[in-house]
């Protein structure tokens, strides 16, 4: 048995990120491989309560420190309960945003010391990263417009225009940073190019990582 894969797919509001995650669980079982879907923050019951406290509008002046480290519980009863036993099984695990979210959002957009995320991240999740995080790049007014479109907007979807550059450029840094990991889409293109690419990338890491 060839070593699972840990997949996830990351970009600002309304990037496309769910869509593309149904593509790429067709690719994946296409190859008669074992898969987990899953999400960020959510995941597990517990998990999509906190989702459900992070994302509604019951606390919107949550401080930004409660924000990163419900963020990171939420992450820990993923990782235990359904992340980490999958991965031991043999099992692929794709995930719609995680810690780099955290980095992005929790960090470049609110402006929290990346070093103290850093901390929480060994912290919580050991030697435990992703093999490659597929970042779905847009204008963030593309993306807001399409989340509009979509649903009325969530807790975080009310911030300021200047918060999400803020978020877009933090990815743009990380994917630089952790090139070898990274593949960075162009997703203001029609959604039929974006998915040609994400397949794609897709393809070429499976060719390289099951026998
Ligand atoms: N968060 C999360 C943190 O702050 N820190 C963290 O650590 C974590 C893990 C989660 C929120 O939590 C924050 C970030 C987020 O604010 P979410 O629901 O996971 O929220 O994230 P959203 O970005 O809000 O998810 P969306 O569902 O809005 O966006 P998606 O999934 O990127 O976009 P999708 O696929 O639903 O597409 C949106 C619309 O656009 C259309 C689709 O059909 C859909 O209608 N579309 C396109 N239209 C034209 N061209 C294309 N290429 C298109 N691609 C999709």
């Amino acid at each position: 048995m060839t070593n699972p894969g840990f997949i996830t797919v990351e970009g600002v509001e309304g990037a496309g990120k769910t869509t593309c995650l149904g593509l790429i669980e067709q690719q994946i079982h296409a190859r008669k491989l074992e898969l987990l879907v899953t999400r960020e923050p959510g995941g597990t019951p517990l998990g999509e309560d906190l989702r459900g406290l992070l994302l509604g509008h019951q606390h919107t002046g949550m401080a930004d420190e409660t924000e990163l480290l419900l963020m990171f519980a939420a992450r820990a009863e993923h990782l235990k309960a359904r992340i980490e036993p999958a991965l031991a099984k043999g099992i692929w695990v794709l995930c719609d945003r995680f810690t780099d979210a955290t980095y992005a959002y929790q960090g470049y957009g609110r402006e929290i010391p990346l070093e103290r995320i850093s901390v929480l991240e060994d912290w919580v999740q050991g030697h435990r990263r992703p093999d490659l995080t597929l970042l779905l790049d847009l204008p963030v007014e593309t993306g807001l417009e399409r989340a509009g479109k979509r649903s009325s907007p969530d807790r975080f979807e009310r911030q300021a225009l200047a918060f999400f550059e803020r978020v877009r450029q933090g990815y743009l840094s990380l994917a630089a940073t952790h090139a070898q990991r990274y593949r960075v889409i162009d997703a203001s293109r029609p959604l039929g190019d974006v998915a040609g690419e994400v397949r794609q990338a897709i393809n070429d890491y499976l060719d390289r990582h099951t026998g």
